[in-house]
C-alpha cells in the first residue's frame, strides 16, 4: 500500500483538521513541513501542488489533494474505521452546515484577528490590534452562540458520534481560548466548554497538538 503524506504544519490550524481525521480513521501517514508563512512565500515545489499556496495537501500514490473539506471526506470514505459523517441526510447537512460556518464565519476571526493579534504579535514584540480584536469578536459570538443551540444535549457537535464537525471546530476553539477573550466567551457557553475540555482528551488531539509533543495544552 503506497503511504499517505500530509504537508502542512503542525501549527496550522487547517493542517491539525486534517490530522485529526486521519488520526480518527488510525491511518499511518507522515507529515511534512512545508513552510507556506516564510519572508518568501510558499516553496515553488509546493505551488506546483497546489497554486493557492494554502496548506494541508495530502499525497497518496499518484493521488494529491488539497483542501481541507475533500481530504477530511476523503480520508473518511476511503478508509476503515469509525465513519466520520452521519449517513441521515439531516445530522449530514447540518455537519456540512457547521463546517461551512467555522470555513466562513469564525476561521478568520478566532484565529488571526484574535488568537494572532493577542498572543503571537505581542510575542513577537508587536502591538496588538485592538479594533480588529473587538470586531471580530460578534461574529464568534453568532456562531457560537448557532452552534451550541443546533448541538443541545448531544455529546458531539451533531448527535452521539464524533463527526468532521467536530474535528473543524476543536483546532479553531483551542487557539480561540488561549486568549482572554476566548477564555471569557467560552465562559458563557458552559456545554462548549465541557466538549472541548472532552475532546482535548482524545488522543487524536494529543496526537496533533499545535506544541511539540511534551508541551501541554491543558489550562481551561
Ligand atoms: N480553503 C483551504 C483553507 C486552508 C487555509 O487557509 N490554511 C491556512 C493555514 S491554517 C493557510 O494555508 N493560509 C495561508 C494562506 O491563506 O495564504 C482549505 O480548506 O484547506
Amino acid at each position: 500500500m503506497a503511504s499517505i503524506t500530509l504537508l502542512g504544519l503542525r501549527i496550522s490550524v487547517y493542517t491539525r483538521i486534517a490530522r485529526l481525521a486521519l488520526e480518527e480513521k488510525k491511518v499511518d501517514y507522515q507529515l511534512q513541513e512545508v513552510d507556506i508563512f516564510a519572508d518568501t512565500g510558499p516553496p515553488e515545489e509546493y505551488l506546483e501542488l497546489n497554486p493557492f499556496g494554502t496548506i494541508p495537501c495530502l499525497l497518496y500514490g499518484d493521488f494529491k489533494l488539497y483542501e481541507t473539506g475533500a481530504i477530511c471526506r476523503y480520508v473518511d470514505e476511503m478508509f476503515l474505521g469509525v465513519p466520520l459523517q452521519p449517513k441521515e441526510p439531516a445530522p449530514r447537512a447540518r455537519m456540512n452546515q457547521i463546517i461551512s460556518v467555522f470555513d466562513s464565519y469564525t476561521y478568520r476571526p478566532m484565529v488571526w484577528d484574535v488568537y494572532v493579534q493577542r498572543i503571537v504579535i505581542p510575542g513577537s514584540g508587536g502591538r496588538a490590534d485592538e479594533q480588529l480584536i473587538a470586531a471580530a469578536l460578534p461574529t464568534i459570538q453568532t456562531a457560537l452562540q448557532q452552534i451550541d443551540l443546533w448541538r443541545g444535549d448531544s455529546e458531539f457537535l451533531v448527535g452521539d458520534a464524533i463527526t468532521l464537525a467536530d474535528l473543524y471546530a476543536y483546532p479553531m476553539l483551542r487557539y480561540f481560548i488561549e486568549t482572554g477573550e476566548g477564555e471569557a466567551m467560552l465562559a458563557s457557553f458552559p456545554r462548549l466548554q465541557e466538549w472541548l475540555s472532552q475532546m482535548q482528551l482524545r488522543p487524536s488531539a494529543r496526537a496533533t497538538s499545535f506544541h511539540s509533543a511534551s508541551d501541554s495544552e491543558g489550562g481551561f
